[in-house]
């Protein structure tokens, strides 16, 4: 079986005919997709000569490398091995599985493109690591296909996979946006669903192939689509779609915080892309939940009036369906937060919750046992009670939570993941953790369908420029750092915007 790990989620063929490509450069829509969200890539190109396809497999092999993700060939083994790429797909056609696994090796993934029961249980004996299933729909990509199978001929061929060991599977043929979230909920078996949907058409030839995948990326977050468990690898894939997202679309980021950080918030909220309104004057809110963008609540200097003004504001926002980003600050330290987090709790519907550990442990229902100190953190969980907590937190709230610490822990309540990444300084100046709050806004903003993926990425975006911004030379210490931290902010979404990602090899 091959050793990548592989995305599947949205998965591009790619197609160099006139009738898709018109007179575009084929390396530039590629990238574009990719930018915007494709997770897999597959040369696909019937035409050109050996040479010719070796040349052009190893330049879009440099592309996807920079952008991390695979690259596989259709067809071709033997271009394949040329480019050194991560695997190749083979049609029924092609040459047999056995051979090409010969050829390759054991450590090259290999798909196998399958349109029956039958040939879904060859290919997974031969040892595939993934099944192409189709022809969904009827294609003009693809006019001689053989089997047109509908998403219940995918979900016939599921259903026998679900006693079997895991093997990916992604479908293909004539899928676009608007039947992608139809398809998958078609296709599903009580148990099994595709790991991916793979298209041609309607990113290849999209006026905007970016913007495409990105809209497709977003409807395959959708609780509909359930396309595969979302992984850490999955949302770190997509942190620069969710960047570039929030650089391209500018979200407004209302924050309703608190005097101490009201400045800072703001200038973060710049540097990641978003524009920013400080208003906590709850009246506002109706007007301002009409545009794209987001609601932060901080309750860090909370008061009876802005108590009600919150209520107001997030109310708001949910009948608008617009995310609403809360974080409780100090939630524990006084019968008046304890109250203010009560009512908060009970008034709306919240996004995303985000806290530090005394916190959250206060939104749990934890705190008799933890009287906080003020609203510094203080950290006593071990880190598997932490991911444990914010599991079931998330579970029992149907929401995105957030503890922050060294360790930032993050759930949906399905996946939960740890975030090592970040600077002690982080911790030595005040409202680094509000700020936060408003970086997570933005991303959920350009993103609603996926509130985990957006908030994974706004939190290595957030905890990757502080380790940069440390280790700057000009940085002595905490005063110095805050600049600083501010400019990577900014810096990071630059570079995403220019397509440059080294700074994602840090996330851990
Ligand atoms: N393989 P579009 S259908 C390359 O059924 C390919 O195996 C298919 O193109 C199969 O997304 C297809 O534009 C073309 O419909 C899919
Ligand atoms: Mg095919």
């Amino acid at each position: 079986m091959g050793q990548y790990d592989i995305d599947y989620t949205l998965y591009l063929v790619t197609d160099s005919t006139p009738e898709i490509l018109g007179n575009r450069d084929f390396f530039q829509v590629v990238e574009a997709a990719v930018k915007g969200g494709v997770s897999c890539v597959q040369l696909r190109d019937k035409k050109s000569d050996t040479g010719r396809l070796i040349e052009i497999g190893k330049r879009l092999h440099q592309i996807c490398q920079r952008h991390r993700v695979p690259l596989l060939i259709n067809d071709r083994v033997d271009v394949a091995l040329a480019v050194d790429c991560e695997g190749v797909h083979i049609g029924q056609d092609d040459m047999d599985l056995a051979l090409a696994r010969k050829l390759l090796g054991p450590d090259k993934v290999i798909g196998v493109s399958v349109s029956s029961v039958d040939q879904a249980l060859e290919a997974i004996d031969g040892g595939a690591d993934y099944l192409g299933i189709g022809t969904v729909y009827a294609t003009q990509t693809k006019t001689n296909t053989k089997n047109i199978i509908g998403p219940e001929g995918v979900r016939d061929i599921l259903q026998e996979l679900e006693s079997l060991p895991k093997v990916y599977t992604v479908c293909i043929g004539g899928i676009n946006e608007s039947n992608v979230l139809d398809v998958i909920s078609k296709s599903s078996s009580p148990s099994e669903h595709v790991d991916g949907v793979a298209v041609v058409s309607a990113i290849m030839a999209a006026p905007d192939p970016q913007a495409a995948a990105q809209r497709f990326i977003t409807l395959l977050g959708h609780p509909s689509a359930r396309p595969g468990q979302l992984a850490a690898r999955r949302a770190t894939a997509l942190t620069p779609a969710v960047v570039g997202a929030v650089n391209d679309l500018t979200p407004l980021s209302h924050n309703m915080t608190n005097l101490v950080v009201q400045n800072f918030a703001a200038n973060v909220a710049l540097a990641v892309g978003a524009s920013p309104i400080m208003s906590n004057q709850g009246d506002e809110a109706a007007d301002l939940c009409k545009l794209k963008g987001s609601l932060v609540i901080n309750m860090g200097t909370v008061d009876p009036d802005s108590l009600g003004n919150y209520v107001k504001a997030l109310q708001a926002y949910n009948q608008a369906r617009q995310p609403v980003v809360f974080d409780p600050v100090g939630a524990g330290a006084t019968t008046v937060r304890r109250n203010a987090l009560r009512t908060i709790l009970g008034a709306g519907y919240l996004d995303v919750i985000k806290g530090n550990e005394g916190e959250i442990r206060t939104v749990f229902g934890d705190n008799d046992s933890h009287q906080q100190r003020g609203v510094d953190s203080s950290s006593t969980l071990s880190d598997d009670q932490k991911a444990m907590m914010v599991r079931e937190l998330a579970q029992r709230k149907k929401t995105v939570i957030v503890m922050t610490g060294e360790t930032d822990f993050v759930s949906d309540g399905t996946n939960t993941f740890r975030i090592d990444n970040g600077h002690k300084y982080l911790g030595l100046v005040t409202g680094s953790g509000c700020v936060l709050g408003t970086a997570i806004s933005a991303a959920v903003a350009v993103c609603p369908g996926d509130k985990m993926v957006a908030t994974v990425a706004a939190m290595l975006h957030f905890e990757i420029a502080a380790e940069l911004a440390a280790a700057r030379p000009d940085v002595k210490g905490p005063g110095t750092f805050v600049s600083a931290f501010v400019d990577e902010l900014y810096n990071i979404r630059q570079s995403v915007a220019k397509g440059e990602l080294g700074w994602l090899q840090r996330a851990k």
